[in-house]
């Protein structure tokens, strides 16, 4: 199995990616300790927020269903772009400028002040990118959609007036991202509310504080060769596979790491 991210192993690895660890954290509840799709105990359909890791490396979870099977919404062709190219392109860019970074902290590194600075660029884009896309590949299923249940149902009726208004809102949202990013549904403990937040491309820096717990990807690559520039027929499209059992069981845990006081 692989193993998730590991606090220590990346703290040794360079004073950015000791800053990255604290984002990451800071959007998800640290409680990950399986492969993705998996959880265990209590929280058995509660996603993954960890990074998969092994052997020293950041490596591309597998898919927690096959390629075809969110047939006819989202197509396996698609699928098999997504999940093999692009996911698997962040993984590399991210154990990429990790490692770069490392080797900037030698006492006999030169300064170099635009290639930190470019660094420091591939990694927030690339540590985005591989966790925006493996919380995302857990939140689909086969056979899922329809609508949410229990609690949060309630928090949804309790901050958007219904789960129909959700949706309509979250579907404007996911509409209204300039150009490459995403819509998300995130908790944000303190007020126990549920807020829906855009990021551009993979920029992170808004869900700071919050749990992400449905993060729907609007780049191009994510439906262009289904939909074509119909982002809004993809969007619709998505909310079949959308899996509301694992956002519920987020939402708890999410409740249940930052609000016990
Ligand atoms: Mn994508």
């Amino acid at each position: 199995m692989d193993s998730i991210l590991n606090r220590r192993d990346l703290m040794t690895r360079s004073a950015s990616a000791v800053a990255l660890a604290g984002a990451l954290w800071a959007t998800g509840p640290a409680v990950a300790t399986g492969a993705v799709g998996g959880g265990g105990g209590e929280d058995a359909a509660a996603p993954d927020w960890g990074l998969a890791f092994k052997d020293g490396q950041y490596v591309l979870p597998a898919l927690p269903y096959g390629y075809d099977t969110l047939e006819p919404h989202i197509d396996a062709a698609t699928m098999h772009l997504h999940h093999d190219k692009h996911h698997a392109g962040y993984v590399k860019g991210l154990n990429a400028a990790t490692k770069s970074l490392s080797e900037l902290s030698a006492p006999d590194a030169p300064e170099n002040a635009a290639l930190l600075s470019g660094l420091e660029e591939d990694l927030s884009f690339n540590a985005g990118g591989h966790f925006l896309h493996t919380l995302f590949w857990q939140t689909m299923a086969p056979n899922a959609g329809g609508d949410p249940k229990g609690a949060l149902a309630d928090a949804l009726v309790k901050d958007f007036g219904s789960v129909a208004a959700f949706k309509t809102r979250f579907a404007r949202v996911a509409a209204g991202v300039k150009g490459s990013g995403w819509a998300l549904l995130v908790h944000e403990p303190i007020a126990d509310r549920l807020m829906i937040l855009q990021a551009k491309q993979h920029d992170l820096q808004l869900a700071v504080g919050v749990t992400p717990l449905l993060p729907l990807d609007v780049w191009e690559h994510a439906y262009y060769l289904k939909y074509q520039n119909v982002r809004a027929e993809y969007v619709k499209a998505w909310w079949n596979v959308v899996n509301w059992p694992a956002v519920e069981a987020g939402l708890a845990v999410s409740r249940k790491q930052h609000m016990a006081r």
